[in-house]
């Protein structure tokens, strides 16, 4: 039988054929011979050293190419890899899970086989709460249909799906019955005439109108349809921290990110005081709303998400953004003049004063002339996240970071994710230390597949954003010798930084180091934190 016309064979063919060419994860034996199908496959096998780091670099596949996917085993791979599924739900990233499982003939009498929890269902009970389409592929009849089924839901709404493949299934032959794709619904055309018209009508009455875009406008391929919407216009943009890097940040009419009170006040003033706020894509979460500092009023605010468009205070139901998105460059929204934008390349110095301690403010200050066009900056929560929001992307897309969610581990195995992705991207990754032992551990396999991130570890000595709010031993880590890593995993190159000398000879030592991945120990005051950071420390004090 061609391998083709197994089920296992099927799926195979049909992640393919939506673009994915990695899969990331951990074998077991109730997934081994999946793997050996991968293995045989056109698809290349990533196994990681731990689930999570399989999740969290799938779920930054998936962000940078549409599609990703996991493979592990049963509750053991596959709890651990859950709250990378539920970031990846959280932040809408389209990542296809797949878990291996008892045989349906294993599952007679309900008998006591390793890794079961409960009941058989327990696993699929749980990712049914953190993806959009969940199936037990135990029926070969439905198969095809099902995977086919979960896949388009994925696509569709840009979120994780899951697929329980038990191990009697593999080889079973398939029968492809392909259903015809529920492809993007068209919204119904009488409401979306009327909300275009009711939105221009607002936007050429309004002074100041000022857009706002968010991650879905990303997620769902729209960044086309914001550029064209900003050239029309001109009406100048800001992104959320979700959504940041989306427009090139280079780019005339780009204001900054808002985060409330967390970002820049230039920022905030200028989106605060627009009498017609087009909201775009964009998830008011908290941290997007800078810890509910921002002052958004609805009266004055035009708010187009993938569910729903809300104007002041109503909504239109069915619309579909793209739509939306297309009925505003199509209408007669007036032209304004180009946005006067003040640039916001902080003053101070990059040259490194000899003897003189890194800071943090430094630091980001020397990162930001650092970039360069094929760069990917990927930080983790905590201050690496808060002192990177401002820095400047050059291009569209290459800020990675779980800026909702927010789960620390994210960004070591997010680079091998990134790589996978496009292996001419170099990241740039950005962990605090607290982050870094929770899953540093995936440089090995960044160092077996021969990638070359350059890894920037902020060495506090322990969980620096949580010290202001409430300290204790509890946020103390062990002080590792980060930069000695390299010997132990016996490649990548390793750097002491204490000195501003320091950092940047090791700056340009990692640009040349093209042959394996580069770690910089950046060792940093125990006090020493970003103004975001600060920002953000006094209005949680207010708060908690
Ligand atoms: C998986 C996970 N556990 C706990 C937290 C809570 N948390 C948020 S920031 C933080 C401290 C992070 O420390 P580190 O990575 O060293 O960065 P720093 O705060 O020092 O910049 C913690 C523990 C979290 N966000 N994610
Ligand atoms: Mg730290």
């Amino acid at each position: 039988m061609r391998p083709s016309q197994t089920v296992s064979g099927y799926l195979i063919q049909r992640l393919r054929r939506h673009g994915v060419r990695h899969v990331f994860g951990v074998p077991g034996d109730y997934v081994l011979t999946f793997f050996r199908e991968l293995e045989q496959s056109r698809l290349r096998v990533i196994n990681t050293c731990d689930e999570q780091g399989a999740g969290f670099a799938a779920d930054a596949y998936a962000r940078l190419n549409g599609l990703g996917a996991v493979c592990i085993t049963y509750c053991v791979g596959g709890l651990k890899v859950a709250n990378a599924a539920a970031q990846a739900y959280a932040e809408k990233s389209p990542v296809v899970f797949i878990s291996g499982a008892p045989g349906r003939n294993e599952r007679v009498k309900n008998p006591l086989l390793h890794h079961k929890v409960r009941d058989f269902d327990t696993q699929m009970q749980i990712f049914r709460q953190l993806t959009v389409a969940s199936t037990l592929l135990d029926d070969p009849q439905e198969a095809c249909r099902e995977i086919d089924r979960v896949l388009d839901e994925a696509l569709r709404r840009k979120r994780p799906v899951y697929i329980e493949l038990p191990r009697d299934m593999v080889g079973v032959p398939a029968v492809p019955r392909r259903v015809r794709s529920p492809a993007a619904e068209p919204g119904e055309a009488d409401v979306l005439r009327e909300a275009l018209e009711e939105a221009v009508e607002m936007i050429n009455a309004a002074r100041n109108p000022v857009i706002v875009a968010g991650v879905e406008i990303h997620r769902f391929g729209l960044q086309d349809q914001l550029l064209r919407l900003i050239e029309k216009t001109s009406f100048p943009v800001a992104t959320t921290l979700l959504g940041k890097s989306l427009v090139g940040e280079s780019h005339p009419n780009y204001l900054g990110v808002y985060w409330g009170g967390m970002g820049r006040p230039e920022v905030r003033k200028r989106v605060e005081s627009s009498d017609c706020l087009i909201l775009l894509g964009a998830f008011l979460t908290d941290i997007n709303l800078g810890i509910f500092t921002a002052r958004l009023d609805p009266g004055r605010t035009l708010y187009a998400t993938s569910e729903k468009v809300s104007i002041r205070h109503h909504s239109y139901e069915g619309i579909c953004m793209e739509e939306f998105l297309e009925g505003l460059n199509r209408s007669g929204i007036r032209r304004r003049a180009r946005p006067r934008i003040a640039s916001p390349a902080r003053p101070g110095r990059t040259r490194p004063e000899p003897g003189k301690r890194v800071s943090v403010r430094y630091l980001f200050r020397r990162l930001n002339t650092f970039l360069e066009e094929n760069m990917v900056v990927i930080a983790d929560p905590g201050d690496a996240l808060f002192a990177a929001a401002e820095m400047r992307i050059r291009r569209e897309t290459e800020f990675v970071s779980p800026a909702y969610y927010a789960s620390l581990g994210f960004a070591v195995p997010a680079s091998l994710g990134v790589q996978c992705a496009n292996r001419r991207l170099r990241p740039l990754v950005l962990v605090g230390d607290g982050a870094f032992q929770m899953s540093g551990m995936e440089l090995s396999t960044i160092a077996r597949y021969g990638l070359d991130p350059s890894v920037v570890v902020l060495n506090n000595r322990g969980y620096g954003t949580e010290r202001p709010r409430l300290d204790g031993p509890f946020n103390d880590v062990l002080e590792w010798r980060y930069s000695r890593i390299p010997e132990v995993l016996g490649a990548g190159r390793g750097f002491d930084v204490r000195t501003e000398e320091d950092l940047e000879a090791a700056l340009l030592a990692a640009r040349k180091h093209t042959r394996g991945f580069s770690i910089l120990d950046v060792h940093l005051e125990q006090d020493d934190i970003s103004d975001a950071l600060e920002r953000l420390t006094t209005s949680l004090r207010k708060r908690v």
